[in-house]
């Protein structure tokens, strides 16, 4: 845990000194925003605006993809601006969420050392403690629950209720229902905002309807996976939205006895990835930095991690061999690369089918019409 303050109160105030007689902060996250990012630049913009009467916009590079999250930003109103657009020099405050200065999936030019950042993955970056404000808490589930934090701390009771139900879905999404890499600060988090939640709207947000070229793309990364003993890695090619390499780890990851999912795919040309774990202290994170070490950027958590290697400065590699590198780093970090490789759908088709007629025992009915 790192952040400048000693206790909540004085995190408030020394946030507020950053922002002090400001026009307008641009909250920034990070590329293609999950639930928890959008969820965190949403109630600070509420905070910002309620508490100190400082305007905000949000913006991000990348796609929204995930028909959840397209839901999150349609039912909630979160007005989510392109940072392409957006004339940096029209604002005197920038702060990134969920994401910091050289994590490598953020797009704030590397020139700009933001005023602001708070976050809460593994590891804390060097650039980071440059900024006049920051506070990284690697051992909370989300970065909306900083947020809720300071929501509380602000003495705001009645909570916006979209920004609760927002602050909700993106805790629930990082640490999959309050189950992984959860703190006891998470669930004090949720309790606080608790009965302001819309929970008809979030049932929406939650169970969209889903494009039929989804299922394809089921599909396809279902009978792709291969399995090494309990350890299952998904090349998933070419993918359409960033977010389906993540939501494919998070399924693959459900699988009986399998212990750890990589699920990899190449996106608007780099290659991105996701690790999953069911091991509590799986260190994915430090998996994640090892495979794209002299390669890319990685980090996360204990139990979900991923990392991105961007081919534009690597003529002699392409994203399908990119992704093999990391696929045998990872299965030697995880002690597998001499396993033997099946094929998961032939391995749960075999699972599940019925036992042959002649090894079957006869039933009491046929053992009595036999004899
Ligand atoms: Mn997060």
């Amino acid at each position: 845990m790192a952040q400048n303050g000693t206790n909540n109160q004085t995190r408030l105030d020394r946030l507020h000194e950053v922002i002090r007689g400001k026009r307008k902060v641009l909250i920034v996250t990070h590329n293609h925003p999950d639930p928890d990012a959008l969820a965190a630049a949403f109630a600070l913009k509420y905070l910002l605006q309620l508490k100190w009467k400082v305007g905000a916009i949000i913006a991000s590079s990348g796609v929204v993809g995930r028909a959840e999250n397209r839901a999150m930003i349609r039912h909630l109103k979160i007005d989510l601006r392109a940072l392409s657009e957006i004339n940096l020099n029209n604002f005197s405050v920038i702060a990134l969420v969920d994401t910091q200065p050289g994590a490598g999936n953020n797009s704030l030019p590397r020139s700009i050392i933001p005023d602001i950042v708070i976050d809460h993955h593994v590891p804390i970056r060097a650039r980071t403690r440059l900024a006049k404000y920051y506070d990284i808490r690697t051992d909370y589930g989300s970065t909306s629950t900083i947020l809720a934090e300071y929501l509380r701390d602000a003495g705001i009771v009645e909570v916006d209720r979209k920004v609760a139900t927002a602050l909700l879905y993106g805790v629930r999404s990082d640490t999959r229902d309050l189950g992984r890499g959860v703190s006891a600060k998470d669930i004090d988090a949720c309790m606080y905002f608790y009965n302001r939640v819309l929970f008809r709207l979030l049932s929406q947000i939650e169970h969209p309807d889903v494009p039929r070229d989804y299922l394809s793309m089921l599909e396809k990364a279902i009978s792709n996976a291969r399995l090494y003993k309990d350890v299952v890695t998904l090349n998933l090619g070419h993918v359409e939205h960033l977010e389906i390499i993540a939501e494919m780890a998070d399924l693959m990851v459900r699988t009986e006895g399998v212990k750890w999912v990589l699920s990899a795919g190449e996106f608007v040309g780099d290659v991105y990835f996701s690790l999953r774990t069911k091991k509590r202290r799986g260190s994915a994170d430090r998996i994640a930095q090892k495979m794209v070490a002299d390669l890319g950027t990685g980090g996360g958590h204990e139990m979900l991690a991923g990392g991105k290697v961007a081919m534009g400065d690597k003529p002699h590699h392409t994203p399908e061999g990119m992704t093999e590198i990391l696929v045998a780093r990872f299965l030697k970090a995880v002690k597998r690369r001499e396993s033997k490789a099946e094929n998961l759908l032939a391995y749960s088709q075999e699972a599940a089918a019925p036992r042959k007629p002649e090894q079957a025992e006869l039933s009491l009915e046929e053992r009595k019409l036999g004899s």
